[in-house]
């Protein structure tokens, strides 16, 4: 398995320069040279902009533009392209899908979301709730991480319009059962959205197996361009929806005090999009899928284990989260040294983690801690890496004595 990684490491040139140990991948991931030369190569031979210019160059941009949805509509398992709508991110993908479903939401309507969700699926949610006088609900955690779906029939009502679940923690690392939760929204008749932010950088998403009716990303998480972000939603909820911003290129007919939409997904991108990024992404979805997702995930799994079993072996470290179904993003915290002088001292080894509350705030106080580190692995990740990490901790640990 580590021989997966050597090789693929040597793909991305950020490990050439040092020898770095980047364990800090649920914040952001490297890129491959691949998607290095997408970029350069778009700027260099096909920048114009997309959708509106009638010379070569421009038709070049749309079609390597258009070429990156229908990769991706494949990559995710969607019906067609016109279900991908670029964003540039899961932040605002999420709020697109608050903003615009919000228009059906009432006072005493609830919005269902969990005690593990990143800001990013709480505050779009709680601004509606603020605006149309809804509700949010929490699903709550138990002590292993997992979500809690004891209480499901009060928890899934017929008041619950709207059901928004991280796929995976960023925290935690737990991996959610998607189906399941898809299976108590549709009872009760809510739009089930997903946070795949965490879950598409490391899962095979198959958006139909899943039973969602939208699944939102992050390009920069998945070794494309940071500004590359996707939302996917079934094509007759689109259609019903209103955009979420007004500009170019989203209106069909435009008067002095009306305007008409453009078409699906069309009329969700308004003004120039990161069309390069999103190209960018297309390059890393080639490059994922030529290793293959399944692939990628055993390895992971591998590694996790590996790196639960090492990090185990560290004096008084308490690990957050033990789920059945997890990923490589590991939260710990060492009695007696706080996260942030942690971060430091690793970073003198040249290894990096993330400390803090990881944006959400909500779940660790649910775990009593204002702070934890945190590691998260991708397909670049080996064991050496782990064992570096495990061997500094060590001796941090002993200089604090
Ligand atoms: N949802 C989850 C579950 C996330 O982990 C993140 C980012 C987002 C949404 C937002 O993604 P963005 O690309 O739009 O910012 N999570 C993290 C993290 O854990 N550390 O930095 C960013």
């Amino acid at each position: 398995m580590s021989q997966l990684s050597n090789k693929i490491k040597s793909d991305f040139p950020i490990f050439e320069k040092s020898s770095l140990v980047y364990l800090d991948n649920a914040a952001t991931t490297q890129k491959p040279q691949s998607v290095l030369d997408s970029i350069n190569s778009s700027y260099t031979e096909s920048n114009a902009n997309v959708h509106r210019a009638l010379y070569a160059l421009g038709a070049k941009a749309t079609e390597k533009y258009e070429g990156a949805r229908e990769k991706i509509s494949a990559f995710i398992g969607a019906n067609s392209h016109k279900e991908i709508i670029f964003t540039s991110g899961a932040t605002e993908s999420l709020n697109l899908l608050a903003y615009s479903l919000g228009n059906d939401i009432n006072p005493g309507d609830e919005i269902l979301i969990s005690e593990m969700e990143h800001h990013s699926n709480i505050i779009p949610w709680q601004q509606l709730a603020k605006r149309t006088g809804s509700r949010i609900q929490y699903i709550p955690i138990t002590k292993d991480g997992e979500l809690d779906l004891n209480h499901s029939d009060q928890l899934f009502n017929s008041n619950t319009k709207i059901v928004s679940i991280t796929h995976i923690s960023n925290v935690l690392g737990t991996v959610n059962n998607i189906k399941k939760i898809s299976s108590l929204a549709n009872q009760c008749g809510a739009t089930f959205i997903v946070d795949g932010a965490q879950g598409a950088a490391h899962k095979k998403i198959d958006v139909k197996n899943l039973g969602c009716d939208f699944y939102a990303f992050s390009g920069h998480k998945m070794l494309g361009p940071t500004g590359s972000g996707v939302l996917w939603g079934k094509y007759e909820l689109l259609e019903k929806m209103d955009p979420f911003m007004g500009g170019g290129e989203m209106i069909d007919k435009v008067t002095m005090t009306t305007a008409t939409w453009n078409d699906t997904p069309y009329k969700f991108e308004a003004g120039t999009p990161n069309f390069i990024q999103a190209i960018g992404l297309g390059a890393a979805v080639d490059y994922l899928e030529a290793i293959g997702m399944n692939e990628i995930t055993n390895h992971e799994e591998h590694l996790t284990k590996y790196c639960l079993h090492q990090l185990n072996k560290i004096k008084n470290i308490e690990i957050h989260g033990s789920a059945k179904s997890r990923i490589g993003v590991i939260s710990f915290n060492i009695k007696d040294i706080h996260p942030h002088d942690l971060a430091q001292f690793l970073n003198e080894y040249n290894i990096a983690i993330r400390v803090g509350h990881h944006c959400a705030q909500p779940l660790l106080s649910k775990l009593n801690e204002t702070a934890t580190a945190r590691l998260s692995t991708y397909l670049y990740n080996d064991e050496q890496d782990i064992d570096k990490l495990c061997q500094a901790l060590n001796e941090i640990i002993s200089h604090f004595k």
